[in-house]
């Protein structure tokens, strides 16, 4: 069985057994969603959303859209990772050069620790385009925000959590200003967090569930056999974009190499609260925290695009499924 490589206990991670019956190697919380669309004083909507263990408790940066629908990034704060408090301000990004750090929208953060800082990359309005934006915390109360690390147009900018090759890392998803019909997973590295270079092809689109656009979804979970990667993937009915997640094994030095990646969804949207919403058929994983005493698994994922649900899974089951349903 594959192990976990610097990895992190999490005692307090929310756990629910799997129920009796279930065939699916997810499963979800029966209190979902844990985090409804007005949690904020003005929000419309709380969705793809990043989390992590912070001093025995829990951080998350919290995607918003507000009531004039503009998207911005909030901080939030629970003792179990289930109940959360999240501010009504939003993040008042640090950025030493002023172009870069004026605020046009942000959405759909990770948040990756990479030693002793927790970094953030998000979708970042670059005169209102779409690139990565990446700031960096200690303590979740002061933010500075660096150089967006691509030009226009990307989404999905997700960091390994950890250095490859001595450069930083980081997937994303090369794309269009709109809606994207289209989009594969590139992978680059940078010494700096400025500077990217690198690049390589890790995924495409292929068929099916995932046959239109996919893109990363959480930070990578480092095992003994490579990187384990949960990611989104988009099909086009009749009725428009349906968003599913899948996963992959990633390479260990060389993750534009791709070990098994999964044929079926390891998810889709089933439950009313992800079929119903701002944008129904919605499942979108930014977060897997894998608990190193147990190996279970917490995924936080938006629903809809517009609350957050909870589903878990395990490090064994999870490597066991992918190997036996892989392309
Ligand atoms: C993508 C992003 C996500 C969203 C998804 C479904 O393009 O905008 O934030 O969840 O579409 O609407």
């Amino acid at each position: 069985m594959a192990k976990l490589i610097n990895g992190q206990s999490v005692p307090n991670l929310p756990w629910e057994e799997k129920p009796a019956g279930c065939r699916d190697v997810i499963w979800r919380s029966k209190n979902n969603p844990i985090i409804t669309r007005d949690a904020i004083s003005n929000s419309n909507s709380i969705f793809n959303s990043a989390i992590v263990p912070f001093n025995g408790e829990f951080k998350g940066v919290f995607r918003s859209d507000d009531t004039t629908r503009r998207q911005s990034l909030h901080v939030g704060r629970s003792k179990n990772g289930v109940d959360w408090e999240i501010d009504d301000e939003k993040i008042p990004f640090i950025c030493e050069d002023e172009e870069i750090g004026h605020f046009y929208f942000g959405y759909d953060p990770r948040v990756c620790k990479i030693d002793d800082k927790y970094y953030v990359t998000w979708c970042n309005g670059y005169h209102w385009k779409p690139t990565i934006g990446i700031a960096y915390t200690t303590d979740f109360e002061k933010f500075y925000q660096l150089e967006n690390a691509f030009l226009p147009f990307n989404r999905n900018g997700v960091l390994f959590p950890r250095k490859i090759n001595g450069n930083y890392a980081m997937i994303s998803r090369p794309s269009d200003n709109g809606h994207t019909p289209f989009g594969d997973i590139y992978y680059s590295e940078s010494p700096d967090l400025t500077f990217w270079g690198k690049h390589r092809l890790v995924m495409e689109a292929t068929e099916g569930w995932q046959g239109t656009k996919i893109g990363g979804g959480p930070t990578p979970i480092e095992t003994d056999e490579g990187w384990l990667t949960i990611y989104h993937g988009v099909l086009t009915s009749c009725n428009g974009f349906t968003y599913c997640a899948g996963a992959a094994l990633l390479d260990k030095d060389q993750p534009w190499k791709v070990l098994y990646r999964t044929k079926p969804y390891i998810m889709s949207p089933r439950e009313i609260y992800e079929l119903a919403g701002d944008v129904p058929n919605v499942v979108f994983p930014c977060t897997a925290i894998c608990d190193a005493d147990t190996g279970r698994i917490a995924i936080y994922y938006g629903a809809a695009d517009t609350v957050i649900g909870l589903a878990y899974t395990t490090l064994d089951g999870l490597m066991d499924f992918m190997k036996k349903n892989s392309y």
